[in-house]
């Protein structure tokens, strides 16, 4: 396994100076960006958008990870894939066909990604990990920051990657909800590869953003 990556939650971050979390991410090489596209559908709340998305790629070289928990994936999908070097990750049970719509996702260039809610097993995904390059496991039920995990999805993450190695696919384990400092040591050493980090951590308001990343960055060496 390579070095585990962070990929801070940009919904945590501070919007009034987004500018000055973004220089921070730069001068700590943070590996992405994680946006959470939320349609008030799919999940009951509402939140960033492909403008949005714009905003951070033409100010930073560091790639987004998209991560769409919305309906009508396929016609939205265009708009978030075209951006250099992205990720795009959506959730497989809006969609009729999710082969097709990992292929599209991939038309534009951009690596897919499936996000399994907690209540998912992996029966339901086996058939559509060979297509995707990241798997998303859900540690909380996708809408909202700032919520504590669900203790059977930590065991999940061993399930999919025991599964991932067995079967000797290319896809890497990215791990979203409630990535807190007390949880990392258990989900990186579960199979944890890229960690969405949110209030739970890199926002964990006791300390500064950068020394937040630091600590991190130590923990993962
Ligand atoms: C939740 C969303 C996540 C959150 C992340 C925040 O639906 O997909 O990416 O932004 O969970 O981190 P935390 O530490 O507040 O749970
Ligand atoms: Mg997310």
């Amino acid at each position: 396994m390579g070095k585990v990556k962070i990929a801070p939650s940009m919904m945590c971050a501070d919007f009034i100076n987004l500018k000055k979390d973004l220089d921070v991410f730069k001068e700590t090489k943070v590996d992405y960006l994680h946006i959470d596209v939320m349609d008030g559908h799919y999940v009951p709340n509402i939140t960033l958008g492909a403008d949005f998305c714009r905003a951070l790629d033409e100010y930073s070289d560091i790639p987004l990870d998209i991560h769409l928990m919305i309906e009508n994936v396929d016609k939205y999908v265009p708009d978030f894939a075209q951006f250099k070097n992205a990720i795009v990750c959506f959730h497989p049970e809006v969609s009729y066909h999710p082969i097709r719509t990992i292929q599209l996702i991939k038309s534009f260039g951009a690596a897919a990604g499936i996000g399994i809610d907690p209540g998912m097993s992996l029966d339901t995904i086996k058939d559509l990990l060979p297509y995707v390059n990241i798997v998303c496991i859900m540690t909380v039920s996708p809408g909202y920051a700032g919520q504590k995990v669900i203790p059977e999805a930590m065991d999940k993450i061993k399930i999919i990657s025991d599964y991932i190695k067995a079967n000797k696919l290319n896809v890497e384990i990215e791990v979203d909800g409630n990535v807190s400092w007390e949880h990392i040591p258990k989900m990186v050493e579960n199979g944890a590869e890229i960690l969405v980090s949110g209030s739970s951590s890199l926002y964990d308001k006791k300390a500064e953003l950068k020394d937040n990343i630091i600590k991190m960055q130590s923990m993962l060496d």
